[in-house]
C-alpha cells in the first residue's frame, strides 16, 4: 500500500497514522479466525489479577502459516519500503486482546524501550480487529513524541515503561475494525482498559526493522530476524541468517 504524501508527512511529523483497511474482507476474515486460534485465556495472559488479565501471544506467525503470509503481504512491503527503506527485517509481532472487563493498562512506553541495549528507530504496524477506541481498551498516544528521541524506561514484571510521563497533550488514537495503525518505534503510546462488558479489543501488532539494525551496546546486528525486503525486493520465504531464541 502506497501512502500519500499527507500520511507520509502525518506519520513524519506526527510519529503516527492511521492508513485505512490495508487488506480485504476476506483477509481479515483468515486472520481472526487464526488470531481467535491462538490468541486465548488458555495460552497466555498478561496484566495484573487485581485489575484483570487478557490474553497476549508472541510472534503468531510461528504458530500459523497462515498467518505468517501476511508478513510478506504484497500491500505490507509496499508500505514497508516506503517507510523503512529497500533494505528490511521482520521484527516482532504479537496479538493481543484488552478483553472486556480487564482493567490493566499498559502504561506510556516506547517500542524501543523493549530493547534496553538501544536500536534504532523501527516501524510498528497495529491491526484492528475490532473497533478500538479508549472504552475498550485502546491506544493514547503523545503526537510528536517521537522526535524527542529515546526515554529512559523502567521494567515493572513484563513490561517497560516510561514512569515521569506528562500526559496533559495525550489523544485517543481509535481505529476501525480492520484499519491499520502505523506508528514510530519512539511514539510515546499506552492502551488503557477495557471498561466494556462485552467489546473485546483484538489487535495484532507487526513490527519491521532496518536491515542494517544493530544492538547499540553490544554492536551486534540484528540477523536473526528475517529478512523481507532486499533492495527493494521481497525476499519470500523470509530468511535470516541466524534462528531468533526467543
Ligand atoms: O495493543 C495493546 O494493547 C498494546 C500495544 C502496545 O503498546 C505495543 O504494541 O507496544
Amino acid at each position: 500500500m502506497r501512502l500519500t504524501p499527507e500520511q507520509l508527512e502525518a506519520f513524519r511529523d506526527q510519529g503516527f497514522v492511521n492508513i485505512g483497511k490495508m487488506f480485504t474482507e476476506h483477509e481479515l476474515e483468515t486472520i481472526a479466525s487464526e488470531y481467535d486460534r491462538l490468541v486465548t485465556f488458555d495460552a497466555q495472559t498478561l496484566g495484573n489479577e487485581a485489575d484483570g488479565v487478557y490474553p497476549y501471544r508472541a510472534m503468531l506467525n510461528f504458530r500459523s502459516p497462515a498467518l505468517k503470509k501476511f508478513l510478506t503481504h504484497p500491500e505490507m512491503l509496499e508500505l514497508v519500503g516506503q517507510l523503512v527503506g529497500p533494505d528490511v527485517r521482520f521484527w516482532w509481532d504479537q496479538g493481543i486482546n484488552k478483553a472486556p472487563g480487564s482493567g490493566s493498562l499498559i502504561r506510556w512506553h516506547q517500542d524501543n524501550g523493549y530493547h534496553p541495549d538501544g536500536c534504532p528507530e523501527f516501524l510498528t504496524t497495529w491491526l484492528a480487529l475490532d473497533d478500538s477506541d479508549l472504552d475498550n481498551g485502546g491506544l493514547q498516544v503523545l503526537p510528536g513524541s517521537h522526535r524527542k528521541g529515546p526515554r529512559e524506561h523502567a521494567l515493572e514484571t513484563v513490561h517497560y515503561h516510561v514512569p515521569d510521563v506528562d500526559g496533559a497533550e495525550a489523544i485517543a488514537l481509535p481505529a476501525g475494525a480492520g484499519e491499520t495503525l502505523l506508528f514510530s518505534t519512539l511514539l510515546l503510546h499506552q492502551t488503557v482498559g477495557n471498561k466494556t462488558s462485552s467489546r473485546q479489543r483484538r489487535a495484532w501488532v507487526i513490527q519491521y526493522g532496518p536491515a542494517d539494525a544493530k544492538n547499540f551496546t553490544t554492536g551486534e546486528p540484528y540477523d536473526d530476524r528475517p529478512w523481507v525486503l532486499k533492495g527493494g525486493r521481497p525476499v519470500d520465504p523470509p530468511y535470516a541468517e541466524r534462528r531468533l531464541q526467543l
